[in-house]
């Protein structure tokens, strides 16, 4: 039963349909599935299907924006649930987290946003295509425990770099921890540019920001 609606979600997404995403994740919920389940199974499903065509030349950009928009739709049904789990429960840190500059890719970055928030955690999300001089602003304005930087572009994986040099600059660093992620990027990555942490996906996200603030 779940296994089909799982697969209706992920369709719903590669046909760029926002009232059926829409529909199927009011229907999860109301199956009483978790909310973080339904991403991961269903539409995080579909998202992915759209980029494998689109890399293989069978989709365009319309029908990857249109994708993109049915998953939006879909997160945005899905965020209440998601915020209600982590109601009552001690916060685990501040986090603050964004795309880097010249990248408007935010849908990978959102569900990190949202799990890691259902995690508990209190997180400022800053949104897409964000200057260095922001990243740098929220961290000292909020006093954030852990900074995450999303890149989905070869070519702006270096202002994550550029990101954590200017937070040396102010004389930050040492009081945050820097975790980057995105599709392009990798561990090996991450080392080389000097963050604390790297992540493949949201749920690995999760872990690995609990255990570098050590709240595990
Ligand atoms: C949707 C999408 C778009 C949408 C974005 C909509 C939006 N509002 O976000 C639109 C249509 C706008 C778009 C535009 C473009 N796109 Co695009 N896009 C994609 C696509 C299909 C999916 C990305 C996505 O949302 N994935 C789903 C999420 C859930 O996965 P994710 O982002 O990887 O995030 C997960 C992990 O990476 C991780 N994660 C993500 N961020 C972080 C951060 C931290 C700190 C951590 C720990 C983890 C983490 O957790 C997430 C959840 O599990 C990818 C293909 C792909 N396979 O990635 C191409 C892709 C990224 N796009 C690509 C390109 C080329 C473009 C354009 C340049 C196209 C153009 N010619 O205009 C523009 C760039 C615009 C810009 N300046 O940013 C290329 C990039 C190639 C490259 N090597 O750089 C890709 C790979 C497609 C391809 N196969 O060629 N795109």
């Amino acid at each position: 039963m779940s296994d089909e609606l799982f697969e209706q979600m992920k369709q719903s997404v590669i046909d760029g349909e926002v009232e059926d995403a829409e529909r199927l994740a009011k229907e999860g919920l109301d199956a009483g599935i978790a909310p973080g389940e339904i991403l991961d199974k269903g539409f995080v499903k579909g998202i992915e299907e759209v980029g494998d065509l689109f890399g293989k030349g069978e989709f365009f950009l319309p029908e990857l924006v249109q994708g993109a928009e049915a998953m939006k739709a879909a997160v945005a049904v899905l965020q209440p649930a998601l915020d209600a789990s982590k109601e009552g429960r001690k916060t685990l840190g501040k986090a603050v987290a964004g795309t880097v500059a010249g990248d408007i890719h935010e849908i990978g970055k959102t569900i990190v946003c949202s799990m890691l928030s259902a995690a508990g955690f209190e997180v400022t999300d800053v949104g897409c295509d964000v200057p260095v001089e922001t990243f740098v602003e929220k961290v000292k304005e909020t006093d954030c425990d852990l900074l995450l930087l999303s890149a989905l572009l070869t070519t702006t994986m270096p202002n994550q770099q550029k990101t954590i040099e200017a937070l040396k600059a102010a004389g930050l660093r040492d009081g945050v921890k820097v975790m980057i992620g995105g599709a392009p990027t990798t561990r090996a990555w991450a080392d080389e540019i000097g963050a604390d942490g790297y992540a493949e996906d949201a749920i690995e996200a999760v872990a690995t920001a609990k255990s570098i603030l050590g709240v595990a």
